[in-house]
């Protein structure tokens, strides 16, 4: 194995001086022990090929793209939405036949250059009257695009306005693209929003007696549906999930919950921290990503109940579903033990899927995030020495205040209780402290680093996104896609770490890797003989 030191010098040794010292802070030799602080969520250097998304994507397609009875329309040049019409892998199941679903849909304002000249509001009241009129939805969310911030049209007055003229349920973002660094500004655009508009709506208290919040879990691949196999199976109610397979009633109904679990920290933690300020709902992260993980998660849940029916069905659950996990993985670990992965995704990911490496025995020697912030990385504990530049401040930070007549004050105590004992609420220790020393940690890596790594590690796979694939693969080194899992999946929860471990084992595994090169490029001499007849 190379040293991650070695390694960081040499790829930095390329960059002109500014460069380099800008990159050198995104780029950390992991001690666990040591508390190091990484450089994130700032702006990326221009011409270093990113593989960040813009905030509309983040806003649009990751938090607002699985819930499918909200029209979404985009109002904007037809590009924007023909790029995020159906990209993003998350799935949904409406409960009949003809409940609401307008996923499959791509609804845009298709502003053409008069509209950029002479303004785009009638063109955007025009499209709200005619998705109202075709759909009859009970909301529609409008997306602001680069254009529209820039000739300042107002989503927010408009949107208002056919509110009142129609009656339904219509709020916009100020998500243009260029708003923030990366995706992640969306995300916090779309949860301000959300929890604006809808959250706290109904107080009715629905499901059974163990009810909580799946935030951050977003369908890709089907996840959300093994997630929610297993919460029927033990007897946890779901009475929201941020956003996989979801619709936009259970926002409205998320502060009736006893308890909010976060799977994906970086792009909602936002509204769980707003739940408990304004309803008093305490928040746990959870992972479900690894068979060993979801046991973990399920037993937290359960510890937090504290009720010995639901304890006892959790294990029983645990208890029926690892037998299979565990034949499947040792199988594959045969052949997968000692490998080494690499992952570079998104802003939960990288960290997450690590668990399913280690359970068939690989490694991950570097990992990183594409749009994360320092406390994803680093933990929770240093959210208040990070400093907010003018690009954070650039999104509203919303005030939330404690509703006294819906606040759960039996929540609080319990909370208290609880911690007083050990257990850890609104924490998340992020990816470093839990990968190995010498590892090497990058933020928003640049092509140029992703191919230094291949030359210097000779992973055995690489995880990353569509934008990698076939460029490592020309490597001859086998790339998973983590944002929608090759068109694989579910790989959440028991069934989904069998489906890992499968699709792992094959792409390891399969010799198609031996025959990338060419003939000629083994023998470059061609030797050949030419029939030659004179007349
Ligand atoms: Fe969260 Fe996501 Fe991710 Fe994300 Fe995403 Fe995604 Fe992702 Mo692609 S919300 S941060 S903005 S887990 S779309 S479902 S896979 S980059 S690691």
């Amino acid at each position: 194995m190379p040293d991650a030191e070695d390694v960081k010098q040499e790829i930095l040794q390329k960059y002109p001086a500014k460069v380099a010292k800008k990159r050198a802070k995104s780029m950390v030799v992991n001690d666990p022990e040591a508390g190091q602080e990484i450089q994130a969520n700032v702006r990326t250097i221009p011409g270093i090929i990113t593989q960040r998304g813009c905030t509309y994507a983040g806003c649009k397609g990751v938090v607002l793209g699985p819930t499918r009875d909200i029209i979404n329309l985009v109002h904007g040049p037809i590009g924007c939405s023909f790029y995020a019409w159906l990209t993003r892998r998350n799935q949904t199941k409406p409960p009949t036949e003809q409940s609401e679903n307008f996923m499959t849909y791509c609804f845009s304002t298709d502003m053409q250059d008069s509209n950029i000249v002479f303004g785009g509001e009638l063109k955007l009241k025009e499209a709200i009257r005619e998705a109202y009129a075709i759909f009859k939805p009970k909301a529609i969310g409008v997306f602001s695009t680069c254009p529209v911030g820039l000739i300042g049209d107002d989503v927010h007055a408009v949107s208002k306005e056919m509110q009142e003229e129609l009656g339904i349920k219509i709020f916009g973002f100020s998500c243009e693209g260029y708003k923030g660094v990366s995706q992640s500004a969306g995300h916090h655009i779309a949860n301000n929003q959300i929890f604006k508009h809808l959250v706290g709506l109904d107080d009715e208290v629905k499901g059974g007696k163990f009810r909580i919040n799946l935030l951050g879990e977003y369908n890709i691949g089907g996840d959300a549906f093994e997630l929610e196999r297993i919460f029927d199976e033990v007897g946890i109610s779901l009475v929201s999930t941020f956003s996989g397979n979801s619709s936009i009633d259970q926002f409205t109904n998320a502060h009736t919950a006893d308890l909010s679990a976060v799977m994906c920290h970086r792009s909602i933690n936002y509204i769980a921290e707003m739940l408990e300020k304004k309803y008093g709902v305490p928040w746990i992260k959870v992972n479900f990503i690894g068979a060993e993980a979801t046991a973990k998660s399920l037993r937290k849940i359960a510890d937090y109940f504290g009720d010995t029916e639901l304890t006892a069905k959790v294990e029983a659950v645990i208890a029926k579903e690892m037998p299979e996990v565990n034949a499947i993985k040792d199988v594959v670990k045969k052949r997968s033990e000692g490998k080494i992965a690499m992952m570079f995704v998104g802003g939960s990911r990288a960290h997450h899927y690590q668990e399913l490496f280690n359970e068939i025995g690989m490694s991950t020697v570097s990992a990183g995030y594409e749009f994360a912030h320092r406390d994803d990385y680093e933990g929770r504990h240093v959210l208040p020495g990070i400093k907010v530049d003018a690009d954070s401040r650039n999104i509203e930070e919303l005030e939330v205040q404690k509703e006294d007549e819906k606040y759960r004050a039996d929540l609080v105590a319990k909370k208290t209780k609880l911690s007083e004992s050990g257990y850890r609420f609104s924490d998340y220790d992020g990816m470093m402290p839990e990968m190995k020393k010498g590892s090497l940690v990058i933020d928003d890596i640049s092509h140029w680093e992703t191919e230094k790594l291949i030359e210097y590690y000779k992973p055995d796979i690489f995880c990353a996104g569509i934008k990698e694939k076939y460029v490592v693969q020309k490597h001859g080194i086998p790339l998973k896609q983590l944002h929608s899992y090759d068109y694989g999946g579910p790989y959440a929860g028991f069934k989904g770490a069998i489906n890992f471990y499968k699709d792992i084992d094959m792409q390891l595994n399969s010799k198609v890797w031996k025959m990338i090169k060419a003939p000629w490029e083994n023998e470059p001499e061609l030797v050949g003989s030419v029939a030659y007849a004179e007349y």
